[in-house]
């Protein structure tokens, strides 16, 4: 058995990364036996309030960010925190060396129904500069400059999946010593696949290149891209990047016209640039459809950004549809 502390000294990260990584894992562990209890405890359904981004906030989704904003904030190793259920980032401790951004419960709309949902956090080194932890401007930094990103996928076993730049790790949650350990190493993305993940439900609104794309797909054996294709939509974006890992396939959300200002409606900061370095250190490709995700430079904390990603060879094949 080899524990996740363990893994973080083999891959050399410095102490004050392995706390913050540690007290990520302190509050995904408290969240996964809150979301265990189901309705026994009593915080499933929706609160009155809403979010930054218009959304009814789920009980879960307030107590999940507070569990997460608290342990946070009060780590000497971290200056600031972003989250998706926050209108304003954070600030934690002043001489903090880490900003971690999170969406606290990905996926929540599930968590009535009983399906998979999870953490999905990302960490960025502070600038030296002495701006503030609750200064926005720290944060606005692209994709590149993570130095982790990992998820907790709340399903039938919690599950973190971790890379700080030396390859992508699966650690399950033994919940008898209350750790994390290490169940598969070095996961690499199958390059080509058949399965594809988008809501079909938009696709009236999706510009010309993605229909077409996706209407080849459905075409199978007999149309142009010559093979029978299937699909999957779960509706956790967590859910269909581990599903990925596991056995490849492509995801998408992109542009549509309902708010064509803006670019989709997954978040670039705490969705797309940290599932993107997980993507793209498994060996994987993950873009807006045109670029890197991991290379937009970030203008505002809440951005949204299109989301094609998964096995290379397919990702490509879409971006070929997209082409301006
Ligand atoms: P839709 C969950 O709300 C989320 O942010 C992602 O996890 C998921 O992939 C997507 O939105 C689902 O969106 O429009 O299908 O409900």
């Amino acid at each position: 058995m080899i524990r996740l502390h363990e893994i973080l000294k083999r891959d050399g990260v410095n102490s004050e990364l392995k706390q913050v990584i540690s007290h990520v894992m302190i509050a995904c562990k408290e969240i996964s036996h809150k979301l265990g209890q189901g309705d026994l405890a009593g915080i499933l359904g929706s609160s009155v309030t809403e979010n930054v981004q218009g959304e009814t906030q789920k009980l879960l989704d307030v107590v999940s960010n507070d569990l997460l904003k608290k342990i946070l904030t009060e780590d000497n190793c971290v200056k600031g925190i972003a989250s998706e259920e926050e209108d304003y980032t954070v600030a934690g401790t002043e001489s903090g060396r880490y900003l971690v951004l999170f969406d606290p419960l990905d996926g929540s709309s599930n968590i009535d129904v009983n399906l998979s949902v999870g953490t999905i956090f990302s960490i960025l080194e502070a600038p030296t500069d002495s701006r503030q932890g609750d200064d926005q401007g720290i944060y606005l930094q692209n994709g590149r400059k993570q130095v982790a990103a990992g998820y907790v996928l709340y399903g039938p076993s919690a599950l973190l999946v971790l890379t700080t730049g030396k390859g992508v790790n699966f650690f399950t949650l033994d919940r008898h010593i209350g750790e994390f350990v290490l169940t598969r190493e070095q996961v690499k993305i199958p390059t080509d696949t058949n399965e594809f993940a988008i809501n079909m439900s938009n696709q009236r609104f999706w510009e010309d290149g993605m229909k077409n794309y996706i209407n080849d797909c459905l075409a199978g054996e007999t149309g142009p891209l010559a093979k029978r294709y299937n699909m999957r939509w779960v509706a956790s974006m967590v859910a269909e990047v581990h599903r990925i890992l596991v056995r490849g396939g492509i995801f998408m959300y992109p542009w549509d016209n309902r708010e064509p200002n803006k670019p989709g409606k997954l978040r670039l900061m705490y969705e797309g640039n940290p599932m993107s370095m997980i993507v793209e250190q498994a060996g994987g490709l993950s873009t807006t459809g045109r670029e890197h995700i991991m290379d937009v430079d970030p203008k505002e904390i809440h951005q949204r950004c299109p989301v094609i990603l998964g096995s290379k060879n397919e990702v490509e094949k879409a971006m070929g549809y997209l082409k301006d």
